[in-house]
């Protein structure tokens, strides 16, 4: 599947606000800073398609991008990360319910997970994962920042994320793009 052109369509704060589009929908999961919006760049070759921040926690939106390729359409939604510790306990608390809500209700093809290939998978990725598995929904992973670790480092980690997920890993790097095909033909076989 190749992309042919990705653009923009809104920023809800709640399931309430989502307008529908009837198409294949995508959610990016992941710690504040892992790399969802430029893995969002990468794949679309739009460096200004969604924002991206060296300082973590900013949006608290779902930004939806529509995505036309040479097959069929389909939307990503861009989540709020997780982990974000700079804001009050009531504001995290108030995010992860409306987080959840749209999780469990909107009838996603996928929710995709993203983990940094730098760090130790985190405590809050695991209850993530396990809130997602207990919930049924659909999820595989991506491994980001893969240029920052040899090839050999980037196959363990991701034996290591398809053992502890039980789900299947892609590797992912803004700065080498043999990583892109693979994902994009996951994406492709179950849209
Ligand atoms: N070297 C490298 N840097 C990355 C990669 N992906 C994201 N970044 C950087 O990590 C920071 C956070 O990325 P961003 O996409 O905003 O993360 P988000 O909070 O998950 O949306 C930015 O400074 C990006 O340039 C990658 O694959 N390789
Ligand atoms: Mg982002």
């Amino acid at each position: 599947m190749k992309i042919k052109s990705a653009k923009f369509l809104i920023s809800s704060p709640d399931l309430k606000s989502c307008p529908t589009f009837n198409l294949a929908e995508f959610a990016l999961l992941g710690r504040s800073n892992v790399g969802k919006s430029t893995f969002i760049n990468t794949i679309c070759n739009n460096s200004k398609l969604a924002k991206t921040s060296n300082t973590p926690g900013k949006t608290r939106l779902i930004n939806f991008f529509e995505i036309t390729t040479d097959l069929k359409p389909f939307i990503i939604a861009d989540l709020p990360g997780y982990g974000y510790a700079k804001v009050s306990k009531t504001e995290q608390e108030s995010w992860r319910k409306n987080l959840e809500e749209y999780l469990l209700k909107r009838n996603l093809t996928s929710a995709i997970q993203f983990i940094d290939a730098r760090h130790e998978i985190q405590k809050n990725d695991i209850q993530m994962h396990e809130w997602l598995k207990f919930n049924n929904i659909t999820t595989f992973n991506i491994l980001t920042k893969c240029d920052y670790i040899s090839r050999s480092e980037v196959n363990k980690k991701l034996a290591q994320i398809e053992k502890t997920f039980q789900n299947q890993a892609f590797a992912f790097s803004s700065k080498d793009t043999i990583y892109k095909d693979k994902i994009l033909s996951h994406l492709e076989q179950i849209i």
